[in-house]
């Protein structure tokens, strides 16, 4: 049974078992190889995250100097994203409950010194739809808040294999990825770790 660590913030430590992590990071490669990690570029700024992303499905998140946005093809090849692998809908199926169908899996890659800073997911149209999150590989320090962004906060590791689902008052939580603990984990054949998020991005009906 998942532990719930704030209203709506469900989290299933050790969901996915060795091998089904392993076959996992072999669909997330085979992924990798058609849509290639790119280095999305903060609005503005123009600097680039550290996290570097790919996507798969319908939709995939973007991010460069004119904004945020989900669009359906790679920023860099021009190609659409490939589709999901049959796991993340079977994970969807079992954790999401009764929601339609993902919409746009964001794959995020984290080397040693990446992090990502506090923020809220506001980019859908759809917050009535939990976000999914896998982990894989090295155990990231992962940050939770309110809705608020000066409200308390907490701190959890999470190790490869952990989903977390965000629902209801959790789904627009301010949250963020303090530090990866580089080495902790002998999944992936370096040091780092993937984190896959599934999503609706618009509603229904
Ligand atoms: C990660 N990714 O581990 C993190 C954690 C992202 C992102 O934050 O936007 O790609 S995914 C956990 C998450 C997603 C949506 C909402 C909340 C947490 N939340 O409200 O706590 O790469
Ligand atoms: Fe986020």
């Amino acid at each position: 049974a998942p532990l719930e660590l704030a209203p709506g913030c469900l989290w299933w430590r050790g969901y996915l078992d060795r091998a089904a992590q392993k076959a996992l990071v072999a669909d997330i490669r085979e992924v990798l190889k058609a849509a290639p990690l790119f280095s999305p570029l903060m609005p503005r700024t123009g600097k680039p995250f550290s996290v570097r992303m790919s996507n798969c499905g319908p939709l995939g998140w973007v991010s460069d100097e004119s904004g945020y946005r989900y669009q359906p093809h790679h920023p860099v090849t021009g190609e659409p994203w490939p589709p999901f692998p049959a796991a993340l809908r079977t994970a969807w199926d079992e954790l999401a409950g009764a929601i339609p169908a993902p919409q746009a899996c964001l794959i995020n890659w984290y080397g040693p010194e990446a992090r990502m800073g506090l923020h809220q997911d506001q980019d859908e149209q759809e917050f009535s739809a939990p976000v999914l999150s896998l982990s894989l590989g090295d155990t990231a320090i992962f940050r939770l808040g309110g809705v608020e962004r000066r409200g308390k906060t907490c701190s959890i590791h999470l190790a490869s294999g952990d989903a977390l689902l965000l629902s209801g008052s959790s789904r627009l939580a301010f949250h963020g990825i303090d530090r990866i603990l580089a080495g902790t984990s002998t999944l992936l054949s370096q040091p780092g770790r993937i984190n896959l998020t599934l999503r609706r991005v618009h509603p229904a009906r």
